[in-house]
C-alpha cells in the first residue's frame, strides 16, 4: 500500500493536467468568465485552441491555471449562495422549524446581502416569513410613518414591525406567494384570512398590491384594495380625492377609503372615530381596533 502511494506521488502531472482539463468542454463560459477577468477575447481564443490542438505553451499554460481557479471558485460560490436559505421556507424544509429570528438571502444577484427576518413555523404548516406585526405589548411601534420608513422597514422583528415593501416585492418576485393574516380581538377571539396569491409591486408600481383566492373566517376585507399603489400620509397614490393615510392615520393599498387598516391607529377594542384604527371591515367594521394582527407570506409550492 505504501509504495503504491509513492509511486503515485511520484508520478510528473501530464500535459493535460498542467493547462486544459475539463475547461475546453465548456468554451463559452470560460470565456466569459476569462473575459469577466479582464483577459481579452483574442487571448482567450488562443488559449482554448492551444487546448485543442494539445499544445503546451507554458503562458497559456498559465493561463489556463488561473480560468481553472476561477471557476472552482465561482462554482464554490454558487453552491454555497444556492444552499442559502431565500426566506423561511427554506429553512423550514432544511429541517429549521424554530421559530423565531433568522437570517435569510432573498436577493439572487447579491449573495452576501442576508437580511433578518421573523419565521413562524407554528401555523398552518409553518415556513411563514412575517412581514408585519402589532401586538398590544408594553412596548408599542407608532405605525403613522412616512414613505421611506414603510418601503425600507421598522419596528422590532420580536415585537411589533413592518418588514418594508422593497424586501416584500423582492420576496414575492422570485415564486408565487400566498399570504395569510391572523387577527385577534380584545375578547380572546381569533380570526384568518389566506390569500392564494400574494404580490408586491416593483417601486415604480408604488408597490402596487395583486391579491386573491382567499379562504378563511375572517373574511375578504384586502380584495377592496387588488390592484392599487401603496399610500402614507406623505405619498397620497389612492384614488380618493382625499389623503387616506392621513384621514385613516394607517399606510396601505388604499383605493376610496379601505376596508382594512391593519396599520391604521392603536385604539383599544371599539373607537368613536371613523375607521382609523386596526379595522377588518368584514370581521369588525369600522369601530373596532385589533388587539393583535399578523401579515405573512409562504412560496405556494
Ligand atoms: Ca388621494
Amino acid at each position: 500500500m505504501g509504495v503504491a502511494v509513492a509511486q503515485a506521488s511520484a508520478t510528473p502531472p501530464t500535459a493535460e493536467e498542467n493547462s486544459c482539463s475539463g475547461l475546453k468542454d465548456d468554451r463559452s463560459l470560460l470565456s466569459s468568465l476569462l473575459a469577466v477577468t479582464g483577459y481579452s477575447d483574442a487571448c482567450v481564443a488562443a488559449a482554448l485552441d492551444f487546448c485543442s490542438s494539445g499544445q503546451e505553451d507554458s503562458r497559456y499554460a498559465s493561463l489556463m491555471e488561473e480560468a481553472r481557479e476561477v471557476v472552482q471558485q465561482v462554482s464554490a460560490a454558487v453552491n454555497k449562495w444556492e444552499s442559502r436559505p431565500r426566506h423561511c421556507k427554506d429553512l423550514l424544509d432544511s429541517g429549521d422549524s424554530g421559530s423565531g429570528l433568522r437570517q435569510v438571502y432573498p436577493y439572487p444577484g447579491r449573495p452576501h446581502h442576508r437580511v433578518p427576518v421573523f419565521c413562524d413555523h407554528t401555523v398552518d404548516g409553518g415556513g411563514w416569513t412575517v412581514f408585519q406585526r402589532r401586538t398590544s405589548d408594553a412596548v408599542r411601534q407608532d405605525f403613522y410613518r412616512t414613505w421611506v420608513e414603510y418601503q425600507l422597514g421598522f419596528g422590532d422583528l420580536e415585537g411589533e414591525f413592518w418588514l418594508g415593501l422593497d424586501l416584500l416585492h423582492q420576496l414575492t418576485s422570485t415564486t408565487l406567494q400566498q399570504l395569510r393574516i391572523d387577527l385577534d380581538d380584545y375578547e380572546g377571539e381569533h380570526r384568518w384570512a389566506k390569500y392564494g396569491f400574494f404580490h408586491v409591486g416593483a417601486p415604480e408600481t408604488k408597490f402596487r398590491l395583486s391579491v386573491g383566492s382567499y379562504s378563511g373566517d375572517a373574511g375578504d376585507s384586502l380584495a377592496y384594495h387588488n390592484g392599487y399603489p401603496f399610500s402614507t400620509h406623505d405619498a397620497d397614490n389612492d384614488s380618493a380625492n382625499f389623503n387616506s393615510a392621513q384621514i385613516y392615520r394607517g399606510a396601505h393599498w388604499y383605493s376610496k377609503g379601505h376596508k382594512s387598516n391593519l396599520n391604521g391607529y392603536q385604539h383599544t377594542g371599539t373607537h368613536a372615530s371613523f375607521a382609523d384604527g386596526i379595522n377588518w371591515f368584514h370581521w369588525k367594521g369600522f369601530y373596532y381596533s385589533l388587539k393583535r394582527t399578523s401579515m405573512m407570506i409562504r412560496p405556494a409550492f
